[in-house]
């Protein structure tokens, strides 16, 4: 049986890059999988985080997977420190890691900046706790956007060096799925950065829970360059600002570049970006009104996450028993 895991860290305010990257697609595939879906909460506090703040953001990105589409009746949808199965598998596969591929991670050395030595190992050791959310369900598929395949790939790694070592067939390789249109949606403000939750300037994002006013304000300030859109996507070669709107609009309209190209070429930004204002509005409205709905009742959020703990919970354990007699470490 195919199995997915996905997750999203409650480090912020969730944006068009979390949607189209990963959310929506969760969406399609929840019909066909057996799905869990995580809010990542200890990988959020690898970086500081105001615990009021964090309450508020696991909530909030909880509501945003159900406005988005996602059935908590169909899909297990839980906070990841519900589960304390994730923290102690993570402690194992430290214990099979090399460090050698730990230093490669590319996110680390961004995330860490010039301040390596005082960035926390648990910022360090994060892959491995993402390898653990995904390996303690087993999972088969992991649906996650372009930024995330290196963590991915070392998962895969990790599966494979806990098998040969213990001589066992026991986690499945997981795989990367990496859908849709939009992989990897750029910043607003700088088409060489992604989207991130953490880009000080809230103009470099459309947030899933921005209104209709500050969608339009944000794309009508979103840097472009003074040409009109070319006739095919190769007329947006080196234009970095200009492809990420085009690449934005084909991925909420559900169609191809190409067709985006063809429908607005020679037409100036300042139109185009009229259009992809009403088209955002149109697709994020809806699920911005839900998530504010969803917020409002706290005790049905907590609800759900709980009933989603006590399923992953009853998961994690079996597999966590089997894990520690493969090990050799006696438990009660
Ligand atoms: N810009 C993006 N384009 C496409 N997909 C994206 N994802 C994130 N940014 C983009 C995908 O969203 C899922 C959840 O990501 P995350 O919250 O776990 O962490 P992240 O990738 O580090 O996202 P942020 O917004 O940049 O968060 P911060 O700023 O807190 O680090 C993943 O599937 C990711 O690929």
């Amino acid at each position: 049986m195919s199995r997915i895991f996905s997750g999203v860290q409650p480090t912020g305010n969730l944006h068009l890059g979390n949607y189209l990257g990963a959310i929506r697609n969760w969406v399609a595939l929840q019909e066909d999988f057996e799905c869990i879906f995580c809010i990542v909460d200890l990988h959020a506090i690898t970086q500081p985080q105001d615990p009021d703040d964090l309450r508020a953001h696991t909530r909030e990105v909880t509501a945003a997977y159900i406005a988005a589409g996602i059935d908590p009746e169909k899909c297990i949808i839980f906070n990841q420190s519900m589960v304390p199965e994730h923290s102690e598998l993570a402690w194992i596969l430290a214990c099979t890691t090399p460090l050698g591929w730990l230093n490669r991670m590319t996110q680390f050395k961004e995330k860490a900046g010039k301040h390596r030595e005082n960035a926390g190992l648990g910022l360090y050791a994060y892959p491995v706790l993402m390898a653990a959310d995904i390996l303690l369900y087993r999972a088969t598929h992991v649906p996650v956007g372009d930024d995330q395949k290196q963590h991915l790939e070392l998962s895969r790694d990790i599966a494979g060096a806990f098998n040969r070592q213990y001589g066992v067939d026991y986690f499945p390789l997981p795989e990367p799925r990496i859908l849709g249109a939009a992989t990897r949606v750029m910043s607003l403000r700088d088409g060489a950065n992604k989207m991130s939750k953490s880009d000080a300037s809230d103009y470099s994002r459309l947030n899933m829970t921005d209104d209709a006013d500050a969608i339009a304000l944000k794309i009508r300030k979103a840097r472009t360059d003074a040409d009109p859109l070319p006739e095919t996507p190769a007329g947006l070669e080196g234009r970095a600002e200009a492809a990420n709107l085009v690449g934005i609009y084909a991925a909420l309209a559900e169609t191809g570049a190409e067709d985006v190209c063809h429908q607005f070429a020679g037409k100036m930004f300042s139109e185009f970006k009229n259009e992809l204002s009403d088209l955002a509005v149109a697709r994020l409205g809806p699920i911005a009104e839900k998530i504010g709905e969803l917020k409002a009742d706290t005790g049905h959020v907590d609800g759900i996450l709980r009933r989603g703990a006590e399923r992953a919970g009853a998961m994690a354990k079996q597999h966590l028993r089997e894990i520690q007699d493969i090990i050799g470490l006696l438990r009660p």
